[in-house]
C-alpha cells in the first residue's frame, strides 16, 4: 500500500468511528494521520522496507498506535480495524455523511430510523418525503438533503486547476463588470496551485457588499444557488464545480488571502504561532490578544510579518515544514518560469503533433528559449504515427540542416535530435542502438502495459534506465488526472537507479498529468535526482503548460538548481556529454 492508499484507511477508519458515536479525540487522531501520511514526501512503504520499524519513528503526527496501524498495513495490505468498522457499519454510509447538511450525527440516525445504507437509499427516502417526518429534520432540511445527493453524485468529476482558471477569469470578469470591486482574488488549493481544486474561492473586496452577492448567484452559468448571504455565498456551476465567495473590506484583503488561502494545516500552524506571541489570526486581520487593537491585514506580506515570518509563496503553504523553513532563513529560492531554459519534450506533425518542426523551433524563440528536443514518438507507438528507423533516421537529417540554416542566420537557438522512445513491456527500448547513439537527448516513456504489478513495472523501468541511454524519463507515472490513476510503481527505487546513471526524471507540465507530482518532486531532491520540466507539447499553444510544471515544481520545493533544462545550452551540452561518458 502507497502513502494516499494508507491516508484513505485511516480517513474511512476516522468517519466510521464517527458514524458509531466514538469519542472526538480517538476519530481526530485518525483524520490527523491521515493528513501527515498523505503530505509525507517518502514512500512509508519504502521506508519500513530499508529500515524497518525504527525507519517509521519520528515522523510527526504518527505516533505508537497510528504507526502500528501502518506496519500491519504495510505488512498484510490491510487494516483489521477498518474491515471491523466496515463490517459494522454499511460502506455506503461513508458517502450518506458526505452530503451536505449531514454530518455523521444525522446521517448514523437516518440509518437507525429508515435504515438508509447508501446514497440512492437516501435520495428514495427524500424523494419519498420520508426524512421530513423524523425528529431534527423537516420539509427544509429534506430538500437540501436531496440536492446535496445530487450535488455529490455529479461531483465524482474531478476538477483540474486549469479546468478551475478559466473559470475563475471569467467569473472575475463578469464580478467586474457590475460596478465597485476593487480587488479580487482566487484563493484556496486554486492559489496553492494543486493540481486539482475540491471547489473555486473567490475573495473580492469592495463596498457594496449585497449587489456583488446578487450579480454571484446570477452568473450565467450558475446550475444551483447552494446559499447567497449578506458577504458569502455558493454555487454549483452546469460542469458541477462549486464556486465560494467572500466579500471583503480592502483593508482586510490581504488577511482575507491569507486565511482562505490555506490550507487549513498551515493555518492551524501560523494560528498556533500567533497565538504564542499573543496575537490573533483571522480572516478579518492579526489582532492583539490584550486589547483587541487591529495591527496589519491590508496585505499578506504584512500577516506574515506580525507573525515575524518572511512571506511565504503560496505553493508552500501545506505545513509540510515551510514555518519551520522560514523562521530558520532556508525557505527554497523557488524556480520562476523565467528561469526555464528550453523544453526537452515536444511533439512535431512527424508524429502527433500538429504544428511542424519549423512553427514549434519559431515560438520556443518566441518564448527566448535556447533550445528544444523534438521528441517524436517511436514505431511502438502506432496510433501516435511513431517513428521507425528509417523515418528517425531521415527526421535528424533535416534537424541537421535547420540547425545549420539557425546557425546562418546567427539565431541563438538550437534543435535537440531526440525520441520519445517507448518503453516496452519487456523494459527494453523502441529503438536500435544505432539510432539512440546518434541522438543527442532521449527521453524514454511507458505508453502500454499500465495494469502491470508494481514489482513488474518497477523493474520495467529500472532495466530500461539500466540500458544507459535514458537522459530522462518521461510522464514516470503516467496518470491522467480524472482519467488514469497513475501506475503502481516504486519511484524511490526508479529513482535511485536514475541517480546511479546520471538520468533525470520529467516533470511532465501538461495540466492533466502534472507527473511527477509535488510529493515525487520532493523525493526527487532528497535523492538527488535531476527533474525536467517540460511541456509535451503538441502545438504551439502547449508551451504555455510550462507554468503548470513550474508551479508543481515550486509545490515540490524545487529551485533552479534541480532542474536539468534550467541550464544554459552549454551546460546542458556539458551534462549530457558526461552521461554519455559513463555509460
Ligand atoms: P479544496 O477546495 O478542497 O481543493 O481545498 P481548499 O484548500 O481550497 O479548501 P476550502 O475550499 O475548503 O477552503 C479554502 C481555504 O479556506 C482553506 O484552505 C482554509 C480556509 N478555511 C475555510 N474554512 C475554514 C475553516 O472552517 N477553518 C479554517 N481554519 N480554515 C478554513
Ligand atoms: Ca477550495
Ligand atoms: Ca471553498
Ligand atoms: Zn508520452
Amino acid at each position: 500500500m502507497e502513502n494516499p492508499d494508507i491516508a484513505s484507511v485511516f480517513l474511512e477508519i476516522a468517519d466510521l468511528l464517527e458514524l458509531k458515536g466514538a469519542e472526538i479525540f480517538r476519530v481526530r487522531s485518525y483524520r490527523n494521520a491521515a493528513v501527515v501520511v498523505e503530505g509525507l514526501p517518502e514512500s512509508l512503504k519504502a521506508l519500513y522496507a530499508q529500515g524497518g520499524e525504527a525507519a517509521l519513528k519520528g515522523i510527526p503526527g504518527i505516533g505508537e498506535s497510528t504507526r502500528g496501524r501502518i506496519i500491519e498495513m504495510l505488512q498484510t495490505g490491510g487494516c483489521a480495524l477498518h474491515a471491523e468498522l466496515l463490517a459494522e457499519v454499511s460502506p455506503g454510509m461513508l458517502d450518506v455523511i458526505k452530503v451536505s447538511g449531514l454530518g455523521p450525527k444525522k446521517a448514523a440516525s437516518l440509518h437507525e430510523k429508515l435504515g438508509i445504507k447508501d446514497l440512492n437509499g437516501l435520495e428514495e427516502a427524500a424523494a419519498k418525503g420520508l426524512i421530513r417526518e423524523l425528529p431534527g429534520f423537516g420539509k427544509v432540511s429534506e430538500e437540501k438533503i436531496l440536492r446535496g445527493v445530487k450535488e455529490l453524485k455529479s461531483r465524482a468529476r474531478v476538477f483540474t486547476r486549469s479546468y478551475a482558471a478559466h473559470v475563475a477569469v471569467s467569473y472575475a470578469a463578469y464580478l467586474k463588470e457590475g460596478a465597485g470591486i476593487s480587488d479580487i482574488a482566487a484563493a484556496g488549493s486554486f492559489r496553492r496551485w494543486k493540481e486539482t481544486v475540491g471547489d473555486l474561492d473567490i475573495l473580492a473586496a469592495c463596498q457594496d457588499q449585497p449587489s456583488v452577492m446578487e450579480r454571484f448567484v446570477q452568473y450565467p452559468d450558475v446550475k444551483e444557488v447552494l446559499s447567497k448571504g449578506g458577504t458569502k455565498s455558493s454555487v454549483v456551476l452546469k460542469s458541477g464545480l462549486q464556486v465560494d465567495i467572500r466579500a471583503i473590506e480592502k483593508k482586510s484583503f490581504g488577511a482575507a488571502l491569507q486565511y482562505f488561502t490555506g490550507s487549513k494545516a498551515h493555518n492551524v500552524a501560523l494560528r498556533e504561532r500567533a497565538k504564542k506571541m499573543g496575537l490573533k489570526l483571522s480572516e478579518y486581520g492579526v489582532f492583539s490578544e490584550k486589547d483587541g487593537s487591529w495591527l496589519a491585514g491590508e496585505k499578506e506580506e504584512d500577516v506574515y510579518a506580525a507573525v515575524g515570518l518572511p512571506y511565504i509563496a503560496p505553493e508552500l503553504r501545506e505545513n509540510r515544514g515551510e514555518i519551520e523553513a522560514a523562521l530558520e532563513g532556508r525557505l527554497p529560492a523557488l524556480l520562476k518560469r523565467s528561469d526555464i531554459r528550453g523544453d526537452l519534450h515536444v511533439h512535431t506533425t512527424e508524429s502527433d503533433g500538429t504544428n511542424s518542426l519549423e512553427e514549434m523551433a519559431e515560438a520556443a524563440m518566441k518564448l527566448g528559449y535556447e533550445y528544444m528536443a523534438v521528441t517524436d514518438h517511436s514505431k511502438a507507438v502506432g496510433i501516435a504515427r511513431g517513428l521507425d528507423e528509417a523515418r528517425i533516421l531521415s527526421q535528424m537529417n533535416v534537424i541537421d540542416e535547420f540547425n545549420e540554416r539557425l546557425k546562418r542566420q546567427k539565431k541563438k537557438f538550437i534543435v535537440l535530435k531526440s525520441s520519445e522512445v517507448d518503453i516496452r513491456a519487456d523494459g527494453t527500448l523502441d529503438h536500435s542502438e544505432t539510432v539512440l547513439r546518434k541522438l543527442d537527448i532521449v527521453v524514454a516513456s511507458v505508453h502500454s502495459g499500465f495494469n502491470m504489478k508494481e514489482e513488474e513495472m518497477t523493474g520495467r523501468v529500472i532495466k530500461a534506465v539500466r540500458t544507459g541511454f535514458i537522459d530522462i524519463i518521461g510522464h514516470p507515472t503516467g496518470r491522467l488526472l480524472g482519467e488514469r490513476e497513475p501506475f503502481h510503481m516504486d519511484m524511490a527505487s526508479v529513482m535511485d537507479e536514475a541517480k546511479k546513471y546520471g538520468t533525470a526524471l520529467e516533470l511532465n507540465s501538461s495540466p492533466e498529468r502534472l507527473d511527477l507530482n509535488d510529493s515525487h518532486c520532493m523525493l526527487a531532491k532528497e535523492r538527488g535526482v535531476l527533474v525536467a520540466v517540460s511541456t509535451d507539447a503538441h502545438s504551439t499553444r502547449h508551451f504555455g503548460n510550462i507554468e503548470y510544471g513550474v508551479h508543481t515544481a515550486m509545490r515540490g520545493w524545487l529551485e533552479k538548481k534541480d532542474i536539468l533544462n534550467a541550464r544554459p545550452l552549454a551546460s546542458l551540452l556539458r551534462i549530457l556529454k558526461k552521461r554519455r561518458q559513463g555509460r
